[in-house]
């Protein structure tokens, strides 16, 4: 995600503003988040899943602030801390705190190695097709770029919805797979209100997915009000192509006019 605009809201909003309250106390782990962050809240969903003391720690990733450089030097979030050692990158953390807390149920990752892979290879499609497709609609100005970006996410959503067994991804287990997609559920609403997107229109299952996704405690308790979600979103929703200036731009008189 690029440099959100400055109205972006500071802090937790809703459900996870109560949760934020709740994991103040220092612990062994800590977790350097962005509430607004859909990385950041796969992670989330992992620590609050498995029940995982942590202390939660707010930091605006795109002020690249030196004291997170020495956490995570490419200043993103999500980040942790544990036990005073740093690791970043949301996938390797969900995976890592399912190695680091055996004991904590429920394992995210099945026990068999084929339905471990399995999980990590649809993992692998959240990450090269859904999120990117979900990123270019929202970016296109161009409304036919906007259908044609629509399309592939639609399809990119419908090929991992064809294979959910329903509630989640592999049956009644809650896996790794319904963590990391979930924030995108949560945000889907974004390309519904500026894109023209349906859930229905996806197919393949993904509107009885998404809405148990939604429903997850876990999810729950980290989404904040989902008006402040927008702002995040503002500088590629706003359709600048179609303004006044850039149609004046286009017909060549762009110069003149400015
Ligand atoms: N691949 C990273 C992506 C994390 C990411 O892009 N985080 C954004 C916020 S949603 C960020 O920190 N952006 C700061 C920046 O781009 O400078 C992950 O999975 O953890």
């Amino acid at each position: 995600m690029g440099h959100p605009d400055e109205n972006i809201h500071p802090i937790a909003t809703g459900r996870a503003a109560e949760t934020v309250a709740q994991h103040q106390d220092p612990q062994d782990l800590v977790f350097w988040a962005g509430w607004f962050c859909p990385f950041v809240q796969r992670v989330w969903i992992t620590l609050e899943e498995k029940k995982i003391p942590y202390q939660y720690k707010e930091v605006n990733p795109y002020k690249k602030e030196k004291h997170f450089l020495d956490i995570n030097p490419k200043g993103l979030v999500p980040a942790i801390e544990y036990k005073g050692r740093a690791l970043y990158e949301s996938l390797i953390l969900c995976e890592f705190l399912e190695d680091a807390y055996p004991d904590h149920t429920p394992h995210l990752l099945p026990k068999d190695p084929f339905e471990r892979a399995y999980v990590r290879l649809w993992i692998d499609h959240v990450s090269k097709s859904i999120i990117p497709a979900f990123h270019r609609t929202i970016q296109a100005q161009e409304p036919k770029k906007q259908q044609a970006e629509l399309q592939e996410f639609y399809k990119a959503l419908r090929t991992i919805s064809e294979k959910a067994k329903g509630p989640y991804f592999l049956g009644e287990q809650f896996t790794l797979v319904d963590a990391v997609i979930a924030p995108w559920a949560v945000r889907d609403y974004i390309a519904r209100e500026h894109r023209g997107y349906t859930r229905e229109a996806v197919g393949g299952g993904w509107k009885e997915w998404a809405e148990q996704l939604e429903k997850r405690e876990s999810v729950i308790k980290t989404s904040s009000l989902l008006e402040h979600y927008e702002p995040i979103y503002g500088r590629y929703l706003r359709d600048e192509a179609q303004s006044e200036v850039a149609k004046a731009i286009r017909s060549g008189k762009g110069s003149s006019v400015i």
